[in-house]
């Protein structure tokens, strides 16, 4: 790829450093990726996102860093060249970021606890997030049309926002014992996540399966304790 024209604070297996290392490969642009230890954060995460303190965190040439994963995502598609992940139509965008937004507001926390919850957590049980979580799941479907991807025929910002599912959910789904995505009742969805995961730029940086099984274990009974999805 060449000479890092930005730099990527991220963290392995993380779904959040996926979606600015695939925007930046989409796009094209090198960039250097710098592993960070979140139990032990460094100074570099700490200088330049000392108001969340999270990664992912793009530092790109000497002005202030970006944070937040969806932020970073349409900034790297604005300050390069290189194919729109965002649609140009203002109608369309509009559209997409909706979209990218209800998978983190709306779709997230219940898709999350319907893998990891186990006891009465706000009042819900686990099928309740299950439920939750489906009907989330046929809105997305719905939002397909028929398309490869979100956006149509190309990668773009909901299917970036959404990697989780295509990725992460079968390491969940075979560490938890519970399947929330069948072909039968997402055929749309099955289509998606096997077309994400096959592309190209995102082959090259989606975390090994196998090791994001075992740190998903090792983290399995913490998971468990938690009244919300880890940040
Ligand atoms: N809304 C943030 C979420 C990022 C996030 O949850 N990052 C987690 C790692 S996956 C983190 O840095 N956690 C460290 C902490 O909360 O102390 C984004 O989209 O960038």
């Amino acid at each position: 790829m060449g000479e890092p024209a930005a730099k990527l604070i991220g963290t392995f297996g993380s779904g959040f450093s996926h979606r600015v290392e695939v925007t930046l490969r989409l796009k094209g642009v090198p960039y250097e990726l710098v592993l960070e230890d979140l139990r032990n954060k460094s100074d570099l995460l700490l200088t330049h996102n000392p108001v969340h303190k999270m990664i992912p965190v793009l530092l790109h040439g000497d002005r202030p860093a970006i944070c937040e994963s969806l932020v970073i995502i349409e900034y790297v598609d604005e300050a390069f060249a290189g194919p729109s992940i965002l649609p140009t139509d203002p109608h369309k965008r509009a559209e997409a970021r909706f979209w990218a937004r209800f998978i983190d507001e709306k779709f997230a926390r219940p898709f999350w606890m319907s893998f990891w919850s186990t006891a009465d957590v706000g009042g819900k049980v686990h099928e309740d997030f299950v439920n939750e979580a489906k009907g989330n799941l046929l809105l997305l479907e719905g939002q397909l049309n028929g398309n490869s991807f979100f956006g149509g025929d190309t990668i773009g910002l909901v299917d970036i926002a959404a990697a989780g599912l295509a990725h992460w959910l079968g390491v969940f789904e075979e560490i938890c014992g519970v399947t929330l995505v069948t072909n039968e009742e997402f055929p749309g969805l099955t289509r998606w996540a096997k077309a994400y995961i096959e592309d190209e730029h995102v082959k090259q940086c989606l975390p090994e399966r196998g090791q994001l099984v075992a740190m998903f274990s090792a983290c399995r009974e913490m998971f468990r304790g938690m009244p919300t999805a880890p940040k």
